[in-house]
């Protein structure tokens, strides 16, 4: 008989280690444990929906015939971690070896291959994780043939591969990427999609107590959770997002809408991310929908994108890079995060509103994270180390390894670009450009060195000033330092006193 442990992030009735294994005699162990449930003070939400799917897929396992071994969760247990857990059945059961799909992080994977068989004295088998459409050996070698490793280019192999929206070896449409087409304000048209929720049952609200009683004191509200807890739900949520809102998800990608939280996206990382759904069928959604007319190729090309380009690129430099990655600093920040980070208190309407979305539902679409807290972290010289254990804590579908080079590399440049040609720092234009938050701001974003000038504004020039030496040698960079050096000098002397005397009252801003 072989054990079988099936992690919060593995989800799926096609996991590998199912695959493996065989009903009739082997045991299938999960389990709820407080050293997975706080190695970052993760968002109440979080925690919840990764017990709630945990639950209902071993139900579903049950009822299939599996034989579950299923511990939940229990502060006073001295079972607090998986290895624990293993050991203790491992006393009852004797199982002859452990299989396990490849964990999604590396903090985990290096304890699997390092202690675990020593510990439990039986044979431990890591299988490969093929919910992806690129194995982490065709990343490496796809790595290996390029000198600096752009997303683009990785996404072109992976549409020749999978062969979406192709004809004849050519991209549909004759262009590759339709981003341009993609950066469209919304002022109020096309109609946002109507809201989805779901029912909960009995294990929903058993698990709500449970986070409610036990992680109170983690940032984030539970009383507003929405997520799809249950296969049936998640496939639910997908067929939602196709109908109502992919025709405008193009359009309205980089939108920002004060109090509007999802405008057009998907909201289904989190279902991706633990199994309730796999890439494959999202996109094989999305493709479907362009070729019956239902959404135009930008919109798809864009969504498709996302998750064949992007989800599989993050994940392949993730592995690739660590553990070295994580500690990368190149910009040398090292001020810490502000307290409105974790209580959305804050006079600048952009990051109020990121960061209320964010404690209200463990969700903020892309450019929130990328272009407001992001942006603001990188402006601000905030320390990667914090930063990222906040952008790991309070999403729900955070998880180190699309985490981590979306923050440290896409977000803070602190891999001095091994993700990004360039950092993707941003004045208060941008965020005016592509929202109404302005609107609704104590300061102006259209002047830098008044009292109540925008923050972004005078940051922007005082960021690009420090980093000067390492970064006006990059052509990307060239028009913007071209700029900064035709600025008289009492001006340049005036926004970089300002953003200075910002810098040493950012708890104030
Ligand atoms: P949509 O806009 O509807 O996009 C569709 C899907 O594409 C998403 O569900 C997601 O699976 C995928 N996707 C889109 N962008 C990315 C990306 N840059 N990297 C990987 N996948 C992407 N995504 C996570 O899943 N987990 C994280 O912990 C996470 N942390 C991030 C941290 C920062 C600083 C930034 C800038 C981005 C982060 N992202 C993360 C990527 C992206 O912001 C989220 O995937 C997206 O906002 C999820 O919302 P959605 O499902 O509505 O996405
Ligand atoms: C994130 C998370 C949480 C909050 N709790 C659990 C848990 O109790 N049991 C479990 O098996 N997994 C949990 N997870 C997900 C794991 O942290 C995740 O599987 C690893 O970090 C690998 O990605
Ligand atoms: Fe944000 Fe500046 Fe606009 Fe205020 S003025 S919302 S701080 S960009």
């Amino acid at each position: 008989m072989r054990f079988g442990l099936i992690l919060g992030d593995q989800l799926s009735h096609q996991l590998a280690t199912l695959k493996h294994l065989d009903r009739s005699q082997d045991v299938i162990l999960m389990a709820e444990v407080l050293e997975e449930a706080s190695y970052v003070p993760h968002h109440p939400q979080k925690i919840a929906l990764i017990f709630s799917v945990m639950r209902h897929f071993a139900k579903e396992l049950r009822a299939q015939g599996w034989k579950i071994r299923y511990q939940v969760f229990n502060r006073q247990s001295p079972i607090q971690s998986l290895l624990d857990f293993v050991q203790h059945q491992q006393q009852r059961y004797a199982a002859d070896a452990l299989l396990i799909t490849h964990s999604g992080e590396y903090r985990l994977q290096q304890q699997i291959e390092q202690h675990w068989s020593k510990t439990l004295g039986i044979p431990v088998h890591c299988l490969e994780d093929d919910r992806f459409f690129c194995s982490l050996q065709q990343f490496q070698t796809w790595a290996s043939k390029y000198k600096s490793l752009r997303m683009e280019y990785f996404y072109r192999e992976m549409r020749k591969q999978s062969g979406y929206l192709m004809q004849n070896g050519q991209p549909i449409g004759e262009k590759w990427n339709y981003d341009s087409e993609n950066r469209k304000r919304w002022s109020g048209q096309p109609a946002l999609p109507p809201s989805l929720t779901f029912i909960q049952d009995q294990i929903d609200r058993d698990v709500m107590q449970l986070v409610k009683t036990e992680f109170s004191h983690h940032p984030g509200q539970i009383e507003t959770f929405r997520w799809a807890t249950t296969r049936e739900q998640a496939l639910q949520a997908l067929a939602h997002f196709i109908q109502h809102a992919l025709p405008s998800f193009g359009d309205h990608q980089d939108a920002m809408v004060y109090g509007e939280d999802d405008l057009f996206h998907s909201r289904l990382s989190p279902y991706l991310n633990c199994g309730l759904l796999t890439p494959r069928e999202v996109c094989d959604a999305a493709e479907t929908a362009y070729l019956q007319g239902h959404a135009p190729l930008n919109a798809v090309e864009g969504f498709i994108r996302q998750i064949l380009g992007w989800r599989e690129y993050v994940r392949g430099i993730y592995w690739l890079k660590m553990p070295e990655y994580a500690q990368l600093n190149a910009l040398q920040s090292s001020r810490s995060l502000p307290g409105y980070y974790w209580t959305g208190k804050t006079k600048m309407a952009c990051m109020a509103e990121a960061v209320r979305n964010t404690l209200q539902h463990a969700y903020a679409h892309h450019i929130q994270r990328l272009m407001v807290t992001g942006n603001f972290a990188l402006l601000s010289g905030l320390d990667p180390e914090e930063v990222c254990q906040w952008y790991l804590s309070v999403y729900a579908d955070a998880y180190e390894w699309v985490e981590l080079p979306n923050t440290l590399g896409m977000v803070l440049y602190a891999d001095a670009g091994v993700m990004a040609s360039k950092p993707y720092a941003a004045s208060g234009n941008y965020i005016h450009k592509m929202s109404d938050y302005c609107r609704h701001c104590h300061y102006n974003v259209k002047t830098k060195t008044a009292q109540d000038s925008c923050p972004f504004n005078s940051l922007y020039w005082h960021f690009l000033n420090t980093h000067a030496a390492q970064l006006n040698s990059n052509p990307r960079m060239r028009m913007i330092y071209q700029g900064f050096e035709r600025m008289p000098p009492e001006e340049k002397q005036a926004i970089l006193q300002h953003a200075e005397q910002l810098l040493a009252n950012l708890e104030d801003l």
